[in-house]
């Protein structure tokens, strides 16, 4: 077996690669990090959630998960460096190491992994799921319209054939499906934060509405809080708001989801770059950008630790 050491973390790596890449941390740090499936993907692939846990009995934890659209490889890859990160980081940085005493980290790096085998295999540019729609030729529902929160509102279409087609029914896509039954069945998720790409934006709900969700300062600030750590490294400018206000409206979202089910403070990240590449990110902006994101992931844990409710 590969060593994590020797391990790229500044390449993009297909499915196999990252799937095994996960049993390598789990055997090196087999105290702190545990993997856990959460059920299989529509093409039969399994689903892995890494656990970041010191012990204790479904403490307060925190969701991170990457790749929810195939397409955006920085994201997934983020994730493979963040897993990483938390686990050769606790016992040595003490604000890690004293939120991993009292919190668990959830993270799903390949929330997608049908699209993200599609996006290695045939289509690069593919973003949903490879579901079968029954009536039409065209696969795959938008993972990321498909969940309980204004599902089949606006922001989403019900062609099957578009890149945001909601799907038949809420939670239909049995990768969104495995997550809220892990999220349900757990019951004490007080963070949720959902990584795309790219935009470089961090939001908050809602993206159904533009309407305000009750906590909205709050969120407003401690994501402003959060950029201002980002931005501190390289000068990487983002922006701040909630998804329908600063990208578009968008039905059916992960975070007005989990927001709606009582998780206070739900997140998404769009990360680099701002359009020059998109989706095609140089393979040699993966560090940077898992390194600066980071610092604002740093400080979101850090806040919801030190604001239970
Ligand atoms: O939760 O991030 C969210 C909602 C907004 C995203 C979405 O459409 O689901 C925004 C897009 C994304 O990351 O999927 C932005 C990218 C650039 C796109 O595909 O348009
Ligand atoms: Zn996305």
């Amino acid at each position: 077996e590969r060593s994590t050491k020797s391990f790229n973390f500044g390449a993009y790596h297909r499915l196999e690669t990252i799937y095994s890449w996960m049993d390598t941390l789990v055997a090196q740090y087999p105290n702190l990090v545990s993997k856990q499936q959460i059920g299989k993907s529509y093409e039969n692939r399994p689903m892995y959630v890494l656990k970041f846990s010191t012990g204790g009995n479904n403490r307060p934890a925190i969701w991170i998960d990457t790749g929810i659209h195939s397409r955006e490889w920085v994201s997934q890859a983020t994730g493979v460096w963040t897993a990483n990160k938390i686990a050769t980081d606790y016992g040595t940085d003490a604000s890690l190491t004293s939120l991993l005493n009292t919190m668990d980290i959830y993270m799903l790096l390949l929330a997608n992994p049908d699209g993200y085998a599609y996006t290695h295999s045939n289509d690069r540019m593919w973003r949903k799921t490879r579901a079968v729609n029954p009536g039409s030729s065209c696969r795959g529902v938008d993972p990321n319209r498909n969940w309980d929160a204004g599902f089949g509102g606006p922001g989403a279409s019900r062609n099957p054939c578009s890149d945001s087609y909601h799907g038949p029914s809420a939670h239909s896509a049995i990768e969104v499906k495995n997550v809220v039954n892990l999220i349900k069945s757990h019951g004490n998720f007080k963070s949720f934060i959902s990584v795309h790409a790219y935009s470089q934006l961090l939001m908050y709900p809602y993206g159904y509405t533009c309407g305000s969700v009750p906590h909205k300062s709050e969120l407003d600030a401690v994501g402003r809080a959060a950029v201002q750590k980002l931005t501190s490294l390289y000068g990487t400018r983002y922006k701040v708001g909630s998804i329908c206000n600063i990208i578009y409206q968008a039905s059916g979202g992960s975070i007005d989801w989990s927001y709606n089910m009582g998780i206070k403070y739900s997140y998404a990240f769009e990360l680099r770059d701002t359009g020059r590449y998109g989706f095609i990110l140089p393979a040699n902006q993966i560090i940077p950008t898992a390194t600066e994101t980071w610092l604002a992931l740093k400080h979101l844990m850090e806040y919801v630790r030190d604001h239970p409710y």
